[in-house]
């Protein structure tokens, strides 16, 4: 082609353009404290990468059993015959659980009925085949090898029945769920009006979470109490889950969860493998570890289900966005309502007052889906931020300048003012360091060599939510604080936050404070889901420690033999490890040494955000189901990115490349900007999987899950993940949180799919709105 390459006439070099990979402003900090603000490194770093830190199912009880799962192979009907006698007969084999021998689980409650089950199917308990790769078994042995072996022996013969596999075959009966319609302004009648419309479905395939540690626990049932280490993000909800399917008091399990090696919203709960260990495990009188393999992941619990959305917008010549219709549908299983709402977004990004969107299920013979990082957000954006971008052709407008055209200045949907929105310096910020006013507007005009170059941007924003949460801390006789509470670190950093926002009130450099979490002996705390916990544990931890503060020196300066005996609390400072006097130098009293004089009953503080006027079993109910999450009410708050990416395609081949990425981000006060940008990039990264590689390929014929392990079901490595630049534009927002930060952990993800699209169009002319963008789509 004559095209010569215009990024190069540009005078852009394509070296520099691969800008640093370091976090902008954010310099590392000489603090010796080391508290909340600081960029320190996680806490427990070491024990993860030297193998210390224990998970789950490297938990070795004594005397261990071992458990496997067996799945069905259809995906509708019935068995019509199941023989478990040669795996009995197998060495080493203790039990087969079947429905044939059933041990007794109950239905739990749903998570949208106030319970914590994402499914309600209950393994066992009948013939009843609803999706391929169903949990139909455990086989129990004293060996994991022979458990497996024995499992290949199980015959198990069909009744098979027409199966629905895809949301959009004959037969499938949608259902509304009209609670997340939006109807604002008059949609219809604004679309008529409008000069340029466009309408265009946009879909995502079933995607799966992926996390490194698979789902995996030891059960161990022992004197009419259950204990299950099992990765959580949710140790409170895990507990309910299995005293309901056991028929146990909820104060009768407990979950232990110290590390979870990632779930990206696929642990919030436990799934059928754990009711089938821990039924066994109280029948068997032993303990009992159940690890689903890779391939038993894709189908013993549900990742995001395939989207659907018919999106249409109508604008003014000028571009201004008059009217948004949205016609969206999720698959969800056949006994199970999980919405995947495509327009959490939709009528939130920009300044529209004319919306119409409705959202149905369709249920299908599947497992029934589940979160994953940015549930609704996630394809509600892919749509919306692909839309803006044909939009801004149609119009022939730059597709940052349609944005800004439509800047909404309050959020539409509530009416209500925004907490912060620090959008505008984000798209700037962003456009600056990407070099985005070298764009051409005109797709296929930037080329190097073979390659045809591509520069797409997206905006993405991620809600803040709330729930009280308590912490405890304690001082011990060597001195040192620890710091407890129940909530969850799944790789996020919540060990790292927690001591850091300890050390700051307390005095002492945050290194030294130990934190103790995942575990519902713990203080409560409510999901490390909804990108919350970070803000609602920060804050009862806040509180702890002030309480911890003011009785040291309330110690100090009371008890006889404290040196600061006499002194006025007023008069006293926590500092260099001890309780100092404000004016008289040299006059202290070392923790160590309060510790060693004060009755140890003084030693342990508790706090927390809950209303004081609550009781312990209101308290239990709040953080055991997810309804009473709430929002900040007199403002809408939320976390707002802008995201530029440049990929590059060959022209021959198709093959698509991301060359670099720019984010610019704000989630308000960052707790620890080395952490928050970790989590900002694994966002970004896991965008890329879903934009170019991610895709559940269900059999048509038996609904199997065809690529049901990572070297078929892609993901990201290395060397698929550019450099990436993430710039920090966000300021504390007291509205939204009390320690002022709003929602990271979902936020990264949210528009970098648009964003590639939107390149990949810029690049090639080729516009995919159906993802993976796979290289037969732009050939
Ligand atoms: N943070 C910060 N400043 C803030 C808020 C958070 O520095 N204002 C940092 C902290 O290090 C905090 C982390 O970001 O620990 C995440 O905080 P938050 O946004 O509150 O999210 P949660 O703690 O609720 O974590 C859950 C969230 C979700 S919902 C998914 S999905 C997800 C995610 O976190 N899954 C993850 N990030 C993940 N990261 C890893 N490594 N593994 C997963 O499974
Ligand atoms: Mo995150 S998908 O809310 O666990």
């Amino acid at each position: 082609t004559a095209a010569i390459s215009a990024a190069g006439s540009l005078g852009l070099s394509m070296q520099s353009a691969s800008a640093s990979d370091t976090a902008t402003a954010e310099p590392e900090t000489t603090d010796p404290i080391e508290g909340l603000g600081a960029g320190r490194s996680r806490g427990d770093g070491k024990v993860k990468v030297t193998g210390e830190a224990r998970y789950a199912v490297e938990h070795q009880p004594g005397n261990p059993l071992y458990g496997v799962v067996i799945q069905s192979t259809v995906a509708s009907g019935r068995i019509s015959r199941m023989s478990t006698e040669k795996a009995q007969q197998a060495s080493g084999v203790v039990a087969v659980y079947t429905h044939l021998n059933s041990l007794k689980i109950n239905k739990p409650t749903a998570i949208a009925d106030g319970g914590a089950a994402q499914s309600t199917y209950t393994p066992i308990q009948d013939d009843v085949i609803i999706h391929n790769g169903q949990n139909i078994g455990l086989v129990v042995a004293e060996t994991f090898e022979q458990a497996t072996y024995a499992a290949s022996l199980v015959e198990i013969d069909y009744e098979t029945s027409p199966a629905l596999i895809f949301a959009t075959d004959e037969g499938v009966e949608p259902k509304p769920v009209s609670k997340q319609d939006i109807d604002m302004g008059d949609a219809q009648a604004a679309m008529q009006q409008a000069e340029v419309r466009l309408s265009q479905r946009y879909t995502t395939p079933r995607e799966y979470n992926m996390p490194m540690e698979p789902h995996a626990c030891v059960a161990e049932w022992q004197d009419g109490r259950m204990t299950v280490w099992e990765p959580s993000q949710w140790v409170a909800g895990a507990q309910v889950e299995i005293a309901e399917w056991m028929g146990i008091d909820v104060e009768d399990v407990r979950i232990i969860s110290p590390y979870v090696g990632g779930g990206f919203g696929s642990k919030p709960v436990p799934y059928t493998h754990v009711a089938l260990a821990s039924v066994a495990s109280r029948a068997l009188k032993r303990p009992i570890k159940v690890s689903l393999t890779r391939p038993q992941t894709f189908t013993g619990l549900g990742g995001r289900p395939a989207t659907s959305q018919q999106l249409e917008l109508g604008a003014s010549r000028d571009g201004k966005i008059q009217a948004i219709i949205q016609r969206s549908f999720s698959e969800t299983s056949l006994i199970d309502v999980f919405a995947e709402n495509c327009s959490k977004v939709t009528a939130r990004m920009y300044a529209v007052g004319n919306v119409s969107a409705q959202h149905q299920v369709r249920p299908i013979n599947t497992v029934t889906p589940g979160w994953m990082r940015a549930p609704g957000e996630n394809p509600s954006a892919f749509g919306l931020e692909v839309a803006m971008d044909e939009m801004a052709y149609a119009l022939n407008i730059d597709p940052l300048e349609l944005r800004l055209r439509n800047w909404a200045e309050k959020d539409y949907q509530l009416d209500l003012p925004w907490s912060s929105r620090r959008l505008k310096e984000a798209y700037q910020k962003g456009a600056e360091a990407f070099g985005w006013d070298k764009r051409i507007m005109t797709p296929r005009s930037m080329r190097e060599g073979r390659e045809l170059i591509g520069w797409g941007m997206a905006s993405g924003t991620y809600p803040v939510n709330k729930l009280p949460a308590e912490a405890k801390i304690i001082l011990t006789p060597q001195g040192k604080f620890v710091v407890q509470c129940a909530g969850a670190d799944i790789g996020t950093g919540t060990y790292t936050i927690l001591a850091q926002t300890a050390a700051d009130i307390l005095g002492v450099a945050s290194t030294t404070i130990e934190v103790q979490l995942g575990d519902t002996e713990l203080p409560r705390a409510g999901v490390a889901g909804g990108s919350q916990l970070a803000g609602n544990v920060t804050a009862a931890v806040n509180d702890t420690a002030r309480r911890m503060r003011d009785q040291l020196l309330k110690l100090a300066s009371e008890l006889p033999q404290s040196p600061l005996n006499g002194t006025p609390a007023s008069q006293l400072t926590l500092k260099g490890d001890g309780v100092q006097h404000n004016l008289r130098s040299g006059l202290a009293v070392s923790f160590a040494r309060l510790a060693s004089l004060a009755p140890a009953e003084s030693l342990t503080v508790k706090g927390g955000t809950f209303p004081d006027d609550l009781s312990q079993s209101e308290r239990d109910k709040m953080v055991r189901n997810l309804n009473d999450m709430s929002r900040p009410e007199k403002f809408s708050a939320h976390s707002w990115s802008a995201q530029f990416v440049e990929v590059r395609v060959d022209e021959d081949f198709g093959t698509i490349r991301v060359k670099r990425m720019v984010a610019a981000l704000d989630s308000g006060r960052l707790y620890n900007p080395k952490l928050a940008r970790s989590q900002w990039i694994g966002g970004m990264i896991m965008g890329v999987g879903q934009a170019l590689m991610e895709e559940g390929i269900v059999d048509p014929r038996n609904g199997r899950v065809i690529n049901n392990n990572l070297a078929d079901y892609l993901v990201p490595v290395n060397g698929d993940i550019p450099s990436i630049t993430t710039i920090n534009v966000g300021e504390p927002d007291f509205e939204a949180t009390t320690m002022g930060g709003k929602a990271v952990g979902e936020l990264g993800i949210v528009g970098v799919a648009a964003a590639i699209s939107n390149a990949v169009f810029h690049a090639t002319g080729k516009r995919v709105r159906d993802l993976p963008i796979t290289l037969d789509k732009i050939i």
